[in-house]
């Protein structure tokens, strides 16, 4: 692997997530690969988990690990071409390519606009990082996808599975402000590779891209679509089709705990930050049923699969 940014970056799943669960059984085993490799994390916008996590899985292989807030006074240009005369002081072409002086692996974190669908989806700022830096890229959250996510919860639904095949069922739940598309159609971009049998249920307006979403069926009737579910992944996003748009706030979407007895006592999921008593309830949040945080831990183990997987083959 020498990037990593999606789904078709890396060579076999199941492996992939043997390796995950084997660095979870003893994080510390292959705490010399890394020895002397510096990873540099870019965050253009802000995390929590993301950033502790990488870095912490960084840290069990022995890497350094150099963070940097992008956020706030470093304008830089993306486009080709640019005359600037204006606000950015520095172009991507040097700044991918400086930090690649400093760093043996370069992660990303990066949120759409959600303003202009077709700049959101061309995924500038991720794919001019692939492209002007001198070593691997990994991406901690872009415009649309976040790839580490997805590979954790694969990994978390191939634990807490009871069948060999299990219904996952992705549900939209309501939020007060406009979310990226990134985890749902991550999610769903890893979890047609998982062995489940995957269902997503939204509000009309909701669907997901269709490079994401084709081919994988759609309940509009959430309460139908709970029905026998297995693990209930629970996320908001903004639409697609009115794009970057709230459409519904229904509250009758949040995941209950009434709900959930629909389901075969079903996992219950999500990427986190979850806003309580609208996404979900307390009730289910706090119940044996929800994972959540255990989803959360395993983000370290994802992380070092992929960090070895690039220190082993890439640098
Ligand atoms: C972000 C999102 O929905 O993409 C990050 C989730 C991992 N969520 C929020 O900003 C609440
Ligand atoms: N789930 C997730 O990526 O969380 P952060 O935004 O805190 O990194």
């Amino acid at each position: 692997m020498k990037s990593f940014t999606s789904f078709s970056d890396i060579a076999d799943l199941s492996s992939l997530v043997q390796d995950a669960l084997a660095c979870k059984k003893a994080p510390l085993s292959f705490s010399s690969l890394g020895q002397h490799k510096t990873l540099v994390m870019l965050f253009f916008n802000p995390s929590l988990r993301t950033r502790l996590s990488t870095e912490k899985a960084a840290l069990n292989l022995g890497m350094q690990v150099i963070s940097m807030n992008a956020d706030q006074g470093w304008n830089l240009e993306f486009e080709d071409g640019a005359i600037m005369n204006a606000g950015s002081a520095e172009h991507v072409r040097e700044a991918a390519a400086v930090i690649s002086q400093y760093a043996d692996v370069i992660g990303i974190r990066t949120f759409p606009s959600l303003k202009d669908r077709d700049k959101d989806y061309a995924d500038q700022v991720l794919n001019s990082f692939l492209r002007y830096a001198r070593v691997p890229v990994i991406s901690l959250e872009s415009a649309i996808r976040h790839p580490l996510q997805s590979l954790t919860d694969v990994l978390t639904v191939e634990e807490y599975k009871k069948t060999s095949r299990p219904k996952v069922v992705l549900t939209w739940a309501p939020h007060p402000r406009a979310l990226p598309q990134a985890v749902p159609n991550s999610f769903v971009e890893w979890m047609r590779h998982a062995g489940v049998d995957l269902l997503i249920t939204h509000p009309q307006g909701y669907e997901l891209a269709p490079e994401f979403a084709a081919g994988i069926p759609v309940e509009y009737d959430q309460n139908k679509a709970l029905e026998g579910a297995d693990f209930v992944y629970a996320k908001n996003w903004s639409s697609y089709l009115q794009y970057g748009q709230i459409l519904n706030q229904d509250p009758d979407w949040q995941i209950t705990r009434q709900k959930m007895e629909r389901t075969n006592d079903a996992r219950f999921m999500h990427c986190l930050p979850v806003r309580r008593n609208v996404i979900v309830e307390d009730a289910v949040l706090d119940s044996a049923s929800s994972v959540v945080i255990e989803q959360a831990g395993n983000r370290t183990y994802a992380a070092m699969a992929v960090l070895k997987s690039i220190l082993t083959n890439a640098l």
